[in-house]
C-alpha cells in the first residue's frame, strides 16, 4: 500500500487554513493509504515556545486529530519528539545538504525577521528536519498546503541525492497541494497566509473558536472596493472569503456567484459565519469528549508502529553511511 505522511506544529491553535490545505485533505486520502500523521513539536522549538503553553498544545493538535475524523485504526498517529529516529536522520541528512540550498529557503528568509545574526540554527535546518520525517516513512504523498511546495522540492533533492551518492535508500516523494485552498489568507489583511503565529487573531478562525468569535471574525473581515461577489484575483479580500465559501458548500463557482448576483456583503459574511459555526459544532464536540487516557493510548500506540518504520529507515541510512558498527565488523569478517 502506498504510504501517505503529513505534520502540523504546535505553534498555536490549529486553524481553518490547516484544515483545508492539510487535514481535510488526510481525511480525503486516509482510506488509499497507509497513513502517519503527526504533532511536529520539534519543529515548534524553532522559534522560541513557552514550555507549558507548547506542552498544552502538543496534545490539542493531536485531538484535534481525532476530532477531524483521523481514525487511529486506519493511521498512525504521533508525537515528533516521541521518536528519536527523527532528529538523528536530520543529523545524517544536514552532512548530504548544502548551505545554498538552505538559504534559499523563502520560510527561513521570511521567519528570520531579527536578521540572520540572531536567527537559531534550528529555523535555518528546519527544512532538513522536514526532510527527515518525510523519508523516515518512505513516504509517496504528503498532503501540504502551498508554503511548503519549496521544503517539497528540497525533501525530493536530498532523497535523489542520497539514493545517488550513497545507494537506493530513500523513496521518493512528492507533494499534494489541493487546487482549492492551498493558500488561505487571514481574514484582517489578504495579503497575508492565514497563521497560527499571526499577531493578530482576528483573521484566523480556530476550530476551537466559540460561534460569537466566528461570527464577529466573518463581520469584521476585510472586503475590497466595490460591491461584485465574484472570484477575481484582483480582488483577493472577496475571492478568499469566497474559496471558504466554496469549501464549506461544495458548490460551483458559477452556482455561488448567481446566488450572490443579487445579494451584498453582510449577507455573504452572515452565510459564512452560519456554516461555520455548523461545520464546527460536531468537531468541537468530539474535540471535548475525548479523554487523557484515550488520547495517551492513541499517541503511545502510534509512537511504537511509527518507529517500527522509522528505525528500519535510519538503520538502513546508517549502513549507507559506514556509521553501523556491528555492519562493519560483519563487512570486515
Ligand atoms: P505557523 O503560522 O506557526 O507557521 P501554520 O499555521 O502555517 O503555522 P503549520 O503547522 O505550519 O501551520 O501547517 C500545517 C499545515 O497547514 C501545512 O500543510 C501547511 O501547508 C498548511 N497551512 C498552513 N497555513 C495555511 C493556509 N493559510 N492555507 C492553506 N494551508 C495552510
Ligand atoms: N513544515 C510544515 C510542518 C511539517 C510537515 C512535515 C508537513 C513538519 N514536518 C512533514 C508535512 C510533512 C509546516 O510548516 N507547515
Amino acid at each position: 500500500m502506498r504510504r501517505l505522511l503529513s505534520g502540523v506544529k504546535p505553534t498555536g491553535p490549529i486553524h481553518l487554513g490547516n484544515y483545508i490545505g492539510a487535514l481535510r485533505n488526510w481525511l480525503q486520502f486516509q482510506l488509499d493509504y497507509e497513513n502517519f500523521f503527526f504533532v511536529a513539536d520539534l519543529h515548534a522549538l524553532t522559534v522560541r515556545q513557552d514550555p507549558k503553553v507548547l506542552a498544552e498544545r502538543i496534545r490539542e493538535i493531536a485531538r484535534m486529530f481525532l476530532a477531524v475524523g483521523i481514525d487511529p485504526q486506519k493511521s498512525v498517529i504521533f508525537v515528533q519528539s516521541d521518536v528519536p529516529e527523527h532528529s538523528e536522520l536530520t543529523w545524517l541528512l544536514n552532512c548530504v545538504t548544502r548551505m545554498g540550498e538552505l538559504e534559499r529557503m523563502t520560510q527561513f528568509k521570511d521567519k528570520a525577521r531579527e536578521g540572520r545574526e540572531r536567527a537559531g540554527v534550528g529555523l535555518f535546518d528546519y527544512p532538513v528536519l522536514m526532510a527527515a520525517d518525510v523519508l523516515l516513512y518512505q513516504t509517496d504523498v504528503v498532503p501540504v498546503g502551498e508554503d511548503q511546495k519549496q521544503h517539497m522540492e528540497l525533501t525530493r533533492d536530498l532523497a535523489i541525492r542520497f539514493n545517488r551518492d550513497y545507494g537506493e535508500t530513500f523513496r521518493v516523494p512528492e507533494p499534494f497541494i489541493p487546487e482549492v485552498g492551498a493558500r488561505l489568507m487571514s481574514l484582517s489583511n489578504a495579503s497575508k497566509k492565514m497563521s497560527k503565529s499571526d499577531d493578530d487573531p482576528q483573521g484566523c478562525i480556530e476550530l476551537l473558536d466559540a460561534p460569537d468569535a466566528i461570527t464577529r471574525k466573518f463581520k469584521r473581515a476585510v472586503t475590497d472596493s466595490g460591491t461584485e461577489i465574484r472570484f477575481d484575483p484582483s480582488r483577493p479580500a472577496i475571492t478568499n472569503l469566497l474559496v471558504i465559501y466554496q469549501l464549506l458548500t461544495n458548490q460551483t463557482r458559477e452556482e455561488i456567484e448567481t446566488h450572490f448576483s443579487t445579494r451584498g456583503y453582510a449577507q455573504l459574511k452572515n452565510e459564512l459565519a452560519e456554516r461555520m459555526i455548523e461545520f464546527l459544532k460536531p468537531v468541537q464536540e468530539r474535540f471535548n469528549s475525548i479523554t487523557d487516557a484515550e488520547l495517551d493510548t492513541v499517541l503511545d500506540e502510534g509512537c511504537a508502529r511509527a518507529r517500527v518504520v522509522a528505525s528500519q529507515t535510519l538503520g538502513e541510512a546508517r549502513r549507507r553511511l559506514g556509521v553501523e558498527r556491528k555492519a562493519m565488523r560483519s563487512m570486515s569478517q
